[in-house]
């Protein structure tokens, strides 16, 4: 068995050695690893939150990696709990269907499909696919809801046992995924290997632009090992034998990156976006370390305005809840050490439900103990759905409750 963690010495993308520590979070245990009521009183350890940036190619990155079968294999995210994120993915299938106009029976293959969401919109419009998704529970769940989903980690070794089997892929898409692969080469040789000489691999990451401009520090945890920026990813695609040909900017997660890439002599042009997009980037200085000292000085100011605020309503006698327990709210509770300062936290999924949250073991209950527990602050730790859970819990702010957004500002509404 692997080690719990292991620590890699050169970049992800380029295999440079010499990368520059850029930033230090607070050490946390993985984002992920909620604990049953049984095993509260287990001290969960903690792992270093390190940030390097490349010097040779500019990729910001984590080199501590946890095991992946210990992130990945019972996982409790799942894609269809929030009803916005399955309209971007519905729509986001639609225009990859209008930009390679698949062949009846084309195959469409998703890296990390999760429960299938995406996949379901390739499978009404006529495609075959296939999912491939190491998290054992939701990958049979997703093969029992009729999308075929094989419960393991992609290689590019798995990559030639699919193509055996099931022949090229006209369309590979990897989501939310490709920040977590300690070993991009190999499945990106793999992806190249799968697909088809006119399809597409695309993939959405969260940007790295939108982290630094918006203070989005708790994105950084173990399971995303990468930060991307378009610069990096341009070069390592080209060193795989693919073409980065178009990126969009999409609003998911507080900002992501959706790449389109096809084989080195595929037959699209690139889109000028690209260049565009790494001027940009230049201007932002994603490529250079004094970013991100600006950047660690943005996280003390808000954890300072934060913390201030969270102080003085518990002075006044307030009581403060959560509301959500995404994996980010991890790097937020250990690196503002807010670990004593709400009572619980509730969360729609149910997979998360009676669980407790990974070290600080805060009690995760469904949102009904909002109207029966009545805290008088409910601090929304999943700020990216920040809108729709106020729309949803309008009666809350009717019975006088008020909401906190921690991030990009704090904000009371
Ligand atoms: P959400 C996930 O991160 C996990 P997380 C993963 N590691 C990843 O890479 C990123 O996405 C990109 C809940 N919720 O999507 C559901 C409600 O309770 O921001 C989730 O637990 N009610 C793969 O975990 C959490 O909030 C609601 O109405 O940071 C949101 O998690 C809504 C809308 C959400 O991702």
């Amino acid at each position: 068995m692997k080690p719990v963690i292991s620590r890699r010495n050169t970049c992800r993308l380029c295999s440079d050695s010499h990368l520059d520590l850029v930033l230090q979070l607070t050490p946390t245990p993985p984002a992920n690893a909620f604990v049953p009521a049984e095993r509260i009183s287990e001290i969960q350890e903690a792992y270093p939150l390190n940030v390097f940036l490349c010097k040779a190619c500019k990729h910001l990155q984590l080199l501590d990696v946890i095991n992946p079968e210990i992130l990945f294999r019972n996982y409790v995210y799942v894609s269809s709990t929030s009803p916005a994120f399955v309209e971007h993915f519905r729509k986001y299938a639609y225009e990859l269907i209008d930009m390679v106009t698949p062949a009846k029976d084309a195959l469409a293959v998703d890296i990390g499909s999760n429960d299938g969401t995406l996949l379901r919109f390739f499978k009404d419009r006529g495609m075959r696919v296939l999912g491939v998704d190491p998290a054992l529970n939701i990958a049979r769940k997703a093969t029992e809801s009729g999308i075929d989903t094989l419960p393991t980690f992609f290689s590019r070794d798995f990559a030639h046992r699919i193509r055996e089997k099931y022949g090229l892929a006209t369309i590979i898409t990897a989501n939310n995924v490709f920040a977590h692969i300690d070993d991009l080469a190999d499945i990106t040789d793999g992806i190249r290997d799968l697909l088809f000489p006119d399809g597409v691999f695309a993939f959405e990451v969260s940007y790295l632009g939108d982290v630094i401009e918006k203070t989005f520090f708790d994105t950084i945890y173990h399971e995303h090992l990468s930060y991307h920026s378009v610069k990096p990813l341009k070069l390592f695609f080209s060193r795989h034998g693919m073409k980065l040909i178009d990126i969009k900017r999409v609003p998911t997660h507080g900002g992501s990156l959706r790449g389109i890439v096809q084989l080195a002599d595929g037959p699209r042009k690139a889109s000028h976006f690209i260049t565009k997009m790494i001027n940009l980037e230049r201007e932002m200085g994603l490529d250079r370390s004094e970013t991100f000292k600006s950047f660690a000085a943005n996280i003390d100011r808000v954890k300072f305005r934060l913390s201030k605020t969270l102080k003085d309503l518990k002075a006044l006698g307030k009581t403060i809840a959560g509301y959500g327990a995404p994996a980010k709210a991890t790097t937020l509770l250990y690196h503002f050490d807010l670990g004593g300062v709400l009572d619980f936290i509730v969360d729609d999924s149910t997979l998360k439900q009676n669980l407790f949250t990974p070290g600080y073991h805060i009690p995760v209950l469904p949102p009904e103990a909002i109207y029966q527990r009545k805290p008088d602050y409910l601090i929304i730790l999943a700020w990216n759905f920040a809108q729709q859970i106020i729309e949803k819990h309008q009666s809350f702010l009717d019975k006088g409750g008020r909401f906190i957004i921690p991030l990009p500002e704090v904000e009371i509404k």
